[in-house]
This record gives structure tokens, C-alpha cells and sequence, in this order.
């Protein structure tokens, strides 16, 4: 299998990048925080601000965060606040992406983030995106372009600049070419054997949600060269789809050991994965209408109903041909905890066997995953 390289610029674009948004603030640019795919970026930056996506991903903050919120909620919501609110007194390293946003831009999506971010707004200013729950009702696209048409305004004020049709459809296009990059990278990943293994793609799509757009195509540029050049892989692997929660940066605990035990991820239905990218906005549209028509599609569990996620596994399941699915939830998710049957009752009609993991961001079950996904990867 190709192993990648991870060149030095690609190691240090985390701090590098830390640099950039200072240099960026100082001379005046606003940069937002953002913790959900239904933020449509092309508004942030057609605004002339950046942004950095907050979601923790990482054990360590956990316990602040649970001085302030209850235990059971889901893994994502405690770590993001536990970064926030952590003030130097453990030994933890805080997220310093914290203080350097100017606003949060949140959404109301699942009952954890929706009550954490009205505790987040004693700390940081925070707006709130309110989302229709039923997608496919004949008003929710109306609701939706209406509360992204606030949400531009909100950033007109923040930034001072005015946002126009034109810079509209210029971020559009620059999106449009980045999920396009993100499309050939996953058109390699159908060869049997795939060409590069689903952590190492994992972790790029982790980058995304920090680095500038920029930097992020030349990494998938780069990525797509060495993928072409390498050596294939002769021996076929249990090919493995992943489907459920986000799996945010620091966090890589099962499809690390899915592939120590010998599969080979293929594709992710999850928002580190296809859902961030599959859908293009149409160019040719209204620009403020266009956005509203892709970001509303996002099959996010907590929309109801949710069929397009359903179809969606069954879709990519076919067209990555998987072995199997693993449907990954983090405790307390309710949601695409929920949603597992759904998933599991068309996956069984297609004859496609899944797995199912709940887990959080601790070590504490990784002996109990790996006999687990041992025993899955024997019946593949
Ligand atoms: S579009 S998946 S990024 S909301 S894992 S915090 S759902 S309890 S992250 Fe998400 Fe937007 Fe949906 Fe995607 Fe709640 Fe579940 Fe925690 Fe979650």
C-alpha cells in the first residue's frame, strides 16, 4: 500500500497557519469560528473574513468541560468546550483557535450543540443559524435561503464589507474546484486494491476544516501526484465503508484500528468524508439560492427524515463495490445512534454486512474494538 510521505510544509500547516491568521488579524481580518457543515463557507469568505472549524477532537478537554456540562452528552460537544472554557490551570493545551475568532458561527443542529452554544455566548459572541428539521417539506428551502440571507448580513456588519453577487459566485467556483480535487481523489480509491488508506485520507480531510482553501487544494494536488506515481498494492483488503459521525482532528481511534486489523477504508458517509464535499453547488443558479439548495441536502441525522442517508450508503456502498460497513456513533449521539436501524435494515436488504461501533475519544475500549472489528473482517 502507498504510504505518504507527509512533507514537512503539510506537517507544519498547523502552526503555520496559526501564524497566518494572526498576521491576518492584525491587518484587519475578521475570522470566524464554525463547528457544522450547514455554515456555508462561501458566505464567510465572499465576505472577505476566514475561518477555522472549533469541533475538539481531542480526550484532554474533556474533563474541564464536564466541570460545566453533564457527562452524558456526546464526546465533540464536551472537547470543543472544555477548549473554550479551559483557562491554564490544568496542563492541558488549549485550542488556540479559540482566541483568535472574532464570532462563532453556529447552527441549530442537535440538542447538545444547540444548548452548548447558548453557554458560548457568555464567552465569545456567537450567532446562531436556525435550520429547518424537515428538508424535504416545500417550506424549508424558503426558511433556509432566508436565514442564510441574515446570516450574510451578519457578516456584512462584522466585516464591513458588503457581500455581492459577484464574490458570491467566485467562492462558489473555488469550492466547486476543491470538491472537484476531492472527487478524483476518490475516483482512485474504487481501484481494488485502493491506492491509499483511509487514515491518511482521513486526516487530509481533517486538515480542511483549517487550513486556507488554497493550501488545502495544493494538499490534495500533492496527494492525487503521489497516489499517481506510487507502487500499486497486490493484495486485496475487506474493502470498508464508514458511515456516522464526524470524526474531527485528534480523533482516528477506529479507522486506525479497522486498518491495523487488515481492512482498507474505501469511503466515509460522514462529514470528515463524502458529506463535506459531494454535492457542487450549481453556477448557474442565483447565487444565495444555489447555496441554500446544496447546504439544506447535507443528510444530517438530525433532520427528519433522513432518507438521503440512507440511500446514500446504499449508493456509495455499490459504487466503492464494499465489503462492509462500519457505522461509527459517538456516545450519546442520538441521532445517528438512532438512525443505525434505518441503516441496517437497508444495508441487510443489499446483502451488506455493517458493524457497529458507539465510542467516545478515550483508549479505554480499544481492545474491545479491535476483537470486534477481528471478528467482522473474518466473516468479510
Ligand atoms: S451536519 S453531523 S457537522 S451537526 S456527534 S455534536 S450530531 S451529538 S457533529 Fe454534525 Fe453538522 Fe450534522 Fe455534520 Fe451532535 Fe452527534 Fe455530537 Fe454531532
Amino acid at each position: 500500500m502507498h504510504s505518504f510521505k507527509t512533507p514537512d510544509k503539510i506537517k507544519n500547516s498547523y502552526s503555520s497557519r496559526i501564524c497566518q491568521i494572526a498576521d491576518e488579524r492584525k491587518k484587519g481580518k475578521k475570522v470566524v469560528g464554525t463547528f457544522c457543515l450547514f455554515v456555508p463557507d462561501e458566505i464567510i469568505f465572499a465576505a472577505g473574513a476566514d475561518r477555522v472549524i472549533l469541533c475538539g477532537g481531542k480526550n484532554e478537554t474533556i474533563p474541564i468541560a464536564e466541570q460545566y456540562l453533564p457527562r452524558n452528552i456526546c464526546p465533540l460537544v464536551k472537547s470543543s468546550f472544555g477548549s473554550l472554557v479551559n483557562d491554564g490551570s490544568s496542563d492541558v493545551k488549549s485550542c488556540s483557535h479559540f482566541s483568535m475568532v472574532d464570532m462563532v458561527i453556529a447552527e441549530n443542529t442537535c440538542d447538545s450543540k444547540k444548548k452548548m452554544y447558548e453557554l458560548l455566548g457568555n464567552y465569545i459572541p456567537t450567532y446562531v443559524i436556525d435550520l429547518p428539521q424537515r428538508p424535504d417539506s416545500p417550506e424549508a428551502l424558503k426558511y433556509f435561503l432566508s436565514e442564510l440571507e441574515k446570516f450574510k448580513s451578519a457578516m456584512e456588519e462584522l466585516t464591513g464589507n458588503r457581500v455581492t453577487k459577484d464574490r458570491l459566485r467566485e467562492e462558489i467556483k473555488s469550492s466547486n474546484e476543491t470538491r472537484k480535487l476531492l472527487h478524483s481523489l476518490y475516483d482512485m480509491r474504487k481501484k481494488d486494491p485502493a491506492p491509499i488508506n483511509g487514515t491518511e485520507i482521513l486526516k487530509l480531510l481533517q486538515r480542511q476544516y483549517f487550513l486556507s482553501p488554497g493550501e488545502f487544494k495544493e494538499h490534495i494536488r500533492n496527494l492525487i501526484k503521489e497516489v499517481e506515481e506510487s507502487e500499486p498494492e497486490e493484495n486485496h483488503r475487506p474493502r470498508i465503508l464508514i458511515s456516522g459521525c464526524p470524526m474531527s482532528g485528534g480523533n482516528s481511534k477506529v479507522p486506525e484500528i479497522i486498518e491495523d486489523r487488515g481492512g482498507m477504508i474505501v469511503a466515509e458517509e460522514s462529514c470528515t468524508g463524502t458529506r463535506s464535499f459531494w454535492d457542487p453547488v450549481d453556477e448557474d443558479k442565483e447565487p444565495m439560492l444555489a447555496l441554500a439548495e446544496r447546504y439544506i441536502k447535507i443528510p444530517c441525522s438530525c433532520m427528519s427524515p433522513n432518507d438521503r442517508r440512507v440511500d446514500n450508503n446504499l449508493e456509495l456502498a455499490e459504487e466503492f463495490d464494499v465489503d462492509g460497513v462500519v457505522y461509527y456513533t459517538l456516545q450519546f449521539c442520538h441521532g445517528y445512534n438512532i438512525e443505525k436501524h434505518k441503516v441496517q435494515q437497508a444495508l441487510k436488504k443489499a446483502g451488506i454486512p455493517m458493524l457497529f461501533i458507539e465510542t467516545d475519544y478515550s483508549g479505554s475500549d480499544v481492545e474491545q474494538i479491535k476483537l470486534r472489528v477481528d471478528a467482522f473482517m473474518e466473516m468479510l
